[in-house]
């Protein structure tokens, strides 16, 4: 499928001797907020002229890999060009137009890229999702978002058109594959045949941009809705200093494209210092190819979740030198930055980090509500196991329920104001659910929901939720969510599904099973894999318990409401107890 990409542009190795370091689109100042603002032409169009003009290095804009030797590199110009293109196909031969909404449900291929930009030169409003999706978690999507068009990969087809005639919204079914799906415009056809000259819509900043779907402790997930102020933020100096990223960078983000990290850090963060973004197919997880591609390829900074730091570091690697009858880890030859975020990485995990590789893991924090809004900036101080500062314009206080700061030291809610003046880059609200987004302001400050504390120096600290959310492995899962799910199972009575330590995924789901009868006297063992297998069919995987208890029955309140804080401490205090006998 990408013969026709390759042939696209072959004169892409043109040299340039320049490399452009600390310029870029960045006009701004931390606090402006212009009022137009189109992250396709004000972005990607400034750096493809600067090719043009010979003013950026030789580097491309995307370097897309896969295990089978398949590479693609596009320049800015041919970017462009691609996603021009893509436009084109969106608005004329789709019928999509500005604010209609697109679910975009790809792996880690190029085509996300270019359907993301595309949407943005056409107002189209995306939403990312990951391809672990199952049909009835699209079938959500694209009721509750009123969905016009969908595009996604030859596996999901099934999945889509198993529940497609319930969505009447949904118009347009776009597919990236090698094959033809009956009822399905082929994509890479389409952008073919389409013409590469294209108006980019005269964006407002206000003008919504995309949409995340996010967990919440009840019911289904929320629409975090964000405008183009999210893109808008990585142009402006505080958040430059971020990973302060030259053009002759290669970062490698590994975030699934379903979240808003990559969409961040994958895209809008090296995009706006006009450096390279790396992308490695990854179909499915492996520390070990992790660690090959960080030794083959040239790439300078990386993202990735602690978990993926942390499973690097705990599989057996081959890369060892012997010395001196010592044997020696090799280090990366050109990887000088690491980031993290999306879950807590524990200091014993940077100190490891720092042995075995000789670089430190700098923290961010974020939410789909957020983008990333406080890390812990290229070059700073190192605290460990602190999140860092908060990046400018967002002002972030440590806040009571009641929106009152608190003082430092004092463990409360990590705030973000939005009173008077909501910053550019935090969401919109929550699409169709004016009572959700209120439940989440809270006096003059957005309520994150997440427990920190901040220190005398302005260093934040992450504590982790008072709610009934599980982060595993970077994953924000509602209980709700899994429960729905098992209780489709005719083994089910009932069950409570709670956060529980591990040592390689930081948290994990744990479900606390009530059997129906009929199931008491089966094989505990044989059930518990039918059950997380059960899961993994109806949900995405992701979020299928990994331990499992059968219990006699659930600790409820008077009102018959199950003590999920009380399961839930119960394991982390057993993991104390453990750790310290
Ligand atoms: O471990 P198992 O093998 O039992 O199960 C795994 C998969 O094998 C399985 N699976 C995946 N796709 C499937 C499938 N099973 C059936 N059908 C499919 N199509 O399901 C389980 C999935 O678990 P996983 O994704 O945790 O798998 P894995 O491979 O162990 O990955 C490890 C990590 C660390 C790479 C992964 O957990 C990960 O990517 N975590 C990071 C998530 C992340 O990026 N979070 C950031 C969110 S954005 C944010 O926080 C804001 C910050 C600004």
């Amino acid at each position: 499928i990408y013969k026709w990409f390759h042939s696209f542009s072959p004169s892409h190795s043109q040299k340039h001797s320049m490399t452009t370091a600390g310029v870029g689109p960045q006009r701004w100042n931390d606090y402006d907020s212009p009022e137009k603002f189109n992250f396709a032409s004000d972005v990607l169009d400034y750096w493809a002229q600067m090719e043009e003009e010979g003013k950026r290095g030789p580097g491309p804009a995307l370097w897309w890999v896969n295990s089978q030797g398949d590479e693609i590199k596009w320049s800015f110009q041919e970017l462009r060009n691609l996603t021009c293109r893509v436009a084109n196909v969106l608005e004329k031969t789709c019928g999509l137009q500005q604010g209609d909404h697109l679910a975009l449900i790809l792996p880690r291929v190029p085509e996300w890229w270019l359907v993301s930009v595309g949407c943005i030169r056409t107002g189209i409003i995306f939403m990312p999702g990951t391809t672990q999706l199952k049909a009835k978690d699209i079938l959500y999507r694209l009721q509750a978002s009123q969905a016009k068009a969908i595009v996604t990969t030859g596996s999901l087809v099934p999945e889509v058109d198993s529940v497609a005639s319930q969505c009447s919204a949904l118009k347009t079914k776009l597919v990236v594959s090698d094959h033809s799906h009956e009822g399905w415009l082929n994509f890479q056809s389409l952008i073919k045949s389409a013409s590469p000259h294209h108006t980019c819509i005269k964006s407002k900043m206000k003008d919504p941009m995309a949409i995340f779907f996010t967990s919440g402790t009840t019911g289904y997930p929320k629409m975090a809705k964000h405008n183009q102020g999210l893109a808008f933020r990585s142009s402006v100096p505080s958040c430059r200093k971020l990973l302060n990223l030259k053009t002759s960078d290669i970062i490698w983000c590994m975030s699934d494209p379903g979240w808003i990290l990559a969409t961040v850090g994958c895209m809008i963060e090296p995009w706006t210092s006009g450096a390279t973004v790396f992308i490695h197919h990854l179909p499915q997880f492996d520390p070990k190819v992790i660690e090959e591609v960080l030794f083959k390829y040239p790439i300078t900074q990386s993202l990735a979740a602690p978990s993926v730091y942390r499973m690097i570091l705990q599989q057996k690697s081959t890369k060892y030198v012997a010395l001196a009858g010592l044997f020696l880890w090799c280090r990366f030859p050109t990887l000088e930055h690491c980031s993290t975020g999306g879950e807590s990485l524990l200091p014993e995990e940077y100190e490891q980090w720092k042995l075995r590789t000789g670089l430190l893991i700098h923290q961010i924090y974020g939410q789909s509500e957020t983008g990333i809004c406080c890390a812990v900036f290229r070059g700073m101080k190192i605290k460990r196991g602190s999140i860092g500062k908060a990046i400018l314009p967002f002002d972030i206080q440590i806040i009571d329920e009641k929106g009152n700061i608190l003082p430092p030291n004092t463990e409360g809610y990590l705030g973000i104001r939005i009173k008077p003046t909501r910053p550019p880059g935090l969401f919109v609200e929550y699409e169709n659910s004016p009572e959700k987004t209120a439940e989440v302001e809270c006096g003059d400050f957005y309520n994150s929901g997440d427990r920190a504390t901040v220190d005398e120096d302005g260093y934040f600290w992450f504590l982790g939720r008072d709610d009934d959310i599980i982060n595993a492995s970077g994953y924000r899962i509602g209980p709700a969510e899994v429960e729905n799910a098992l209780v489709e199972h005719p083994a089910v009575a009932e069950s409570a599904v709670v956060s529980s330590p591990d040592p390689t995924r930081g948290e994990v789901v744990k479900a606390f099973i009530v059997l129906t009868p009929e199931f008491l006297s089966h094989d505990k063992e044989e059930l518990t894999k039918e059950l997380q297998q059960h899961v993994k069919s109806v949900t995405a995987p992701y979020k299928y318990p990994r331990k499992v208890e059968f219990v006699p029955e659930l600790p409820k309140t008077v009102t018959g409401k199950i003590k999920r804080k009380e399961l839930r401490m119960k394991e982390f205090s057993q993991k104390r107890s453990a750790t310290n006998p």
